[in-house]
């Protein structure tokens, strides 16, 4: 069986479209090289200041762009201590915090700043602008350097959506084009960028970006480079040689910390798993527990022992958040008081949650996931809007890619977004929350559809139908090991997969009678073996949960392939869940 045509077919894929997709150009966004000819000319001694995001392509595009500017030789350069509660676009205050800069580069931030900005230039700062998200008055903004994609067409006809680290790592890039004979040890300069481009591949899976075109590029080299390093080796050792500057090595070796410190006894690489399930929701906890970002610039650009200490810190950060929205997804999902009324004002569309506003996003994403539908958050308590001059309900939102929701919502009146076009933090204002719930429905009822959850014991096939490939054990006994390690090798050829080029959707079937089923760590994990060569884990499944879901004597698994290496034997690995 070649599962790897199955995959294709089922995703009306061909070869050639794919390679299509992942096409891009190398040209920079429109802007860069003014701000490189600026910076080529600036004093190395001037003082600049560095504001950016608190999420994680917030945090890595400051340090990209804190590592880049070391590169080139600036000495003066200070961090902004932002505070999260007082929201994502920056303020006066947090200009006036900087003290005497006179330079101010944003990342993945600044374009709907327009005040904030005015007053900088007010105080004589040179500001350059690089972000990357929807820009609401860009006449207003008065900076002297904007870089942001959306504002260059020309880019994006070649190329897809960037994230913010991207889009400052290329002013970096550029440079070394522009400059390239000026600068001593070209090669090695060449050679310590690059490193930080991987740091910019992180934030690009982090905010979702496609990974498509450049996107799928750098991300690609990115993990490549990451396992090269071999971060899994669960020892204390730092990688020592990969850079010649000074100061990135010890970013990296303390990243290496931070990433064996993070790591879980189960993962074999550092793949894309890995990196959305564990390194990302760790850095991502600093903005949802409103913690403070120093942590994390600490934890990379100080001593070792910090970076330990810091990596603890933000585990137990991500601990605390994952029972926080655990508990707040419960009280969204309990639909009924006792008096049999319902919870929630509205039911669909518009939830209420006493959640802070960090974890508003990931409530969103998750009661969109459950029920297909866009979904707003907000914060039940309503707050004074300096701007608005009114109370508004704060949140956020999540939508599917087929409705401009920023843009819609902008111009209804009742309520106001910011960041990208589905996914966007909002302000409804308060006395205007019922009409606002009926403009949603009015534009969303017969649009979207809730999710109807497909059941195997009602009608099989369209159950099947749901997944791109159903390796059948019982039908391919024989061949099993050999087409289930093709079909790896031939994924492989296109990882990475992501937003908008998803990994395939995997069902395995088998009758139990053929898995010799053992338990792992006192029955809290399982193990099946199938073949001499294959076999299926199941995390946090105990052995007597395997049963089948359509009450016949045949298992369902859904998951990944992987091939692994132990002692020196290879095998192949399905990792994935029970259907039951
Ligand atoms: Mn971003």
């Amino acid at each position: 069986m070649d599962y790897f045509e199955m995959f294709l077919k089922k995703r009306k894929l061909t070869k050639s479209k794919i390679e299509k997709m992942m096409a891009y150009t190398d040209r920079a966004i429109k802007g860069t090289d003014d701000v490189c000819r600026f910076l080529h000319n600036l004093h190395r001694d001037t003082n600049i200041g560095l504001i950016s995001d608190y999420d994680t392509d917030g945090l890595m595009s400051e340090v990209v762009k804190y590592l880049g500017l070391s590169l080139l030789k600036f000495t003066n350069l200070f961090i902004s201590q932002r505070h999260i509660e007082k929201g994502y676009e920056f303020t006066r205050e947090d200009i006036d915090s900087l003290g005497g800069i006179e330079v101010l580069i944003t990342s993945d931030v600044g374009i709907n700043c327009q005040d904030a900005i005015a007053y900088a230039k007010e105080k004589g700062i040179i500001v350059i602008v690089t972000d990357h998200h929807l820009p609401n008055d860009i006449k207003a903004l008065q900076a002297d350097y904007i870089v942001n994609y959306r504002l260059d067409d020309g880019f994006l006809s070649g190329n897809t959506d960037v994230c913010g680290a991207y889009t400052v790592y290329q002013i970096f890039e550029r440079y070394a084009q522009l400059y390239s004979e000026e600068i001593p040890d070209y090669d090695k300069f060449m050679n310590d960028l690059v490193l930080l481009r991987h740091f910019a591949a992180i934030a690009a899976v982090a905010d979702a970006m496609p990974l498509l075109g450049i996107n799928h590029h750098i991300v690609g080299e990115m993990l490549h480079f990451m396992n090269y390093i071999t971060p899994f080796d669960q020892s204390d050792q730092i990688v020592q040689g990969v850079c010649y500057d000074g100061f990135i090595q010890n970013v990296y070796n303390n990243f290496h910390i931070f990433i064996n410190g993070v790591i879980e006894s189960y993962y074999h690489d550092f793949d894309m798993t890995f990196l959305e399930y564990t390194v990302i929701p760790v850095i991502n906890s600093i903005k949802r527990m409103n913690a403070d970002p120093m942590v994390f610039y600490q934890m990379l650009f100080n001593s070792p022992d910090t970076a330990s200490e810091n990596t603890k810190y933000l585990i137990e950060l991500n601990e605390a958040r994952k029972e926080l929205v655990h508990r707040k997804m419960e009280e969204l999902e309990e639909t009924e008081n006792e008096d049999g009324k319902y919870k929630q004002p509205f039911g669909r569309y518009i939830f209420m949650t006493t959640a802070p506003l960090g974890v508003a996003g990931l409530l969103a994403v998750r009661m969109m996931d459950k029920s297909g539908l866009p979904t707003v958050i907000l914060n039940d308590a309503p707050e004074y809007d300096k701007d608005l001059n009114q109370k508004v309900y704060k949140g956020s939102v999540r939508c599917p890619h087929t409705y401009s929701f920023l843009s819609n919502v902008n111009q209804s009146g009742m309520a106001y977004c910011a960041g990208h076009e589905c996914e966007c933090g909002i302000s409804v204002i308060a006395d205007k929350l019922h009409p606002f719930f009926d403009f949603l429905s009015h534009e969303f009822d017969g649009m979207f559809q809730a999710k109807e959850t497909c059941d195997i014991r009602k009608d099989r096939n369209a159950f099947l139908n749901q997944f791109d490939i159903h390796i059948d054990f019982d039908a391919d006994i024989f061949n099993f090991e050999h087409d289930g390690e093709q079909l790896i090798d031939n994924l492989k050829k296109y990882a990475p997969f992501g937003k908008d080029f998803e990994p395939p959707r995997i069902i395995l079937s088998f009758k139990r009678q053929h898995g010799m089923v053992k338990p792992i760590k006192e029955n809290r994990h399982t193990k099946i073996k199938l073949a001499p060569a294959f076999s299926c884990l199941l995390w946090n499944t105990a052995p007597e949960e395997v049963i089948s879901a359509d009450s016949s004597d045949t298992v369902y698994l859904t998951g990944q392939l992987s091939k692994s290496v132990y002692r020196g034997e290879w095998s192949t690995n399905f990792v994935g869940q029970l259907i039951s």
